[in-house]
């Protein structure tokens, strides 16, 4: 295990080196498949960071908003179900925006992000552990596998692991599965899972959700292409790509492409891939649930669901659950 450094007096950085993934090999790879496809990480450079949050703001994006607003209105009925000890875990806490809530609320013991990116990680803890001085901070930069095969409290307190935005959704149904078992590694068996899981709904309401008026969304999405531009000098045109997102009522799941709208051809990792005009290339899944298939879905994973919690409008749910 890495060596901690103690950062603050009660903030400690524990760096697990994520092993760097060979980018090119794995864009040239999804790219020049039979269905082209872009993994949905490659949204995520800093530019993309701050267009998700523009998105989070827009009147149609309504999932980050109803979760917060959720754990505000229950997060004394979630207390009361968790034992006072606790060590929050949160496998990719971003710049732990959602943390923040909880913290201010409850009083953990200990708060342990686990974060690919350094610099985020360090930013958002470094801001946070002053303001929660009887809080333990724990930073972790590690990737999401590492993540999930962290080893258990070394002081025995109960985990509670939290994974909120319905970032869950982007998963395929079998990585998802697999996903989960993960959680329930990482909780342990006395642990304890806080999730967030956006629900099957109006396709109207979903598509106005991931095709907001002001372009945010579409500027995301193509944000994929200026970030492998950046970084791997592919020469995508990001202009001559057609944002598309539609709810596929049959998958039960939002679709993220991009069309391409004149031929193009891109090069990554040494070979040159053709686009030819009306390519589509497949940058996000957003499943979509049900309390039931999700609650079915969690007792698969090894938890036994406690509670669940949905708004009035039934637009989204957060599901607490302990290990089976
Ligand atoms: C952050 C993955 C939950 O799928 O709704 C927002 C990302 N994509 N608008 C989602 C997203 C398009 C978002 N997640």
């Amino acid at each position: 295990m890495a060596h901690p450094q103690q950062l603050l007096p009660n903030l400690t950085f524990l760096d697990l080196r994520p092993p760097v993934t060979d980018a090119a090999r794995e864009v040239a790879a999804s790219l020049s498949a039979p269905s082209p496809s872009l993994d949905p990480k490659y949204f995520y450079d800093q530019r993309g960071s701050a267009l998700f949050d523009a998105i989070t703001r827009t009147p149609e994006y309504y999932p980050t908003r109803t979760e917060a607003a959720l754990l505000t209105e229950h997060a004394d009925a979630m207390a009361a179900q968790l034992p006072g000890e606790l060590v929050i875990a949160e496998p990719g806490a971003g710049g732990c925006d959602k943390a923040r809530l909880l913290l201010d609320r409850w009083r953990p013991s200990g708060y342990m992000p686990l974060e690919i990116s350094r610099e985020c990680l360090l930013d958002a803890t470094r801001a946070l552990a002053p303001r929660h001085p009887s809080v333990h901070f724990t930073a972790v930069c590690a990737d999401y596998s590492q993540a999930l095969s962290f080893p258990a409290d070394d002081q025995g307190r109960p985990r509670l692991v939290f994974f909120p935005g319905s970032t869950i959704g982007n998963f395929e149904p079998v990585a998802r599965a697999d996903f989960l078992a993960g959680l329930r590694r990482l909780a342990g068996d006395d642990g304890f899972l806080l999730i967030g899981a956006d629900l099957q709904k109006d396709p109207g309401r979903l598509n106005a959700a991931y095709n907001d008026a002001e372009g945010h969304t579409a500027a995301f999405n193509r944000n994929a292409l200026h970030h492998l531009n950046r970084r791997l000098d592919c020469g995508f045109e990001p202009d001559a790509f057609e944002h598309l997102a539609f709810y596929n009522e049959t998958a039960q799941r939002i679709e993220m492409h991009l069309e391409c709208l004149r031929d193009q051809t891109v090069s990554v990792a040494g070979r040159r891939i053709a686009l030819p005009t009306g390519t589509r290339i497949h940058t996000e899944s957003s499943y979509k649930f049900t309390v039931e298939g999700f609650s079915r879905e969690l007792v698969e994973a090894g938890f036994a669901p406690l509670s669940s919690w949905v708004d009035d409008e039934e637009l989204f749910s957060i599901h607490l659950a302990r290990a089976a």
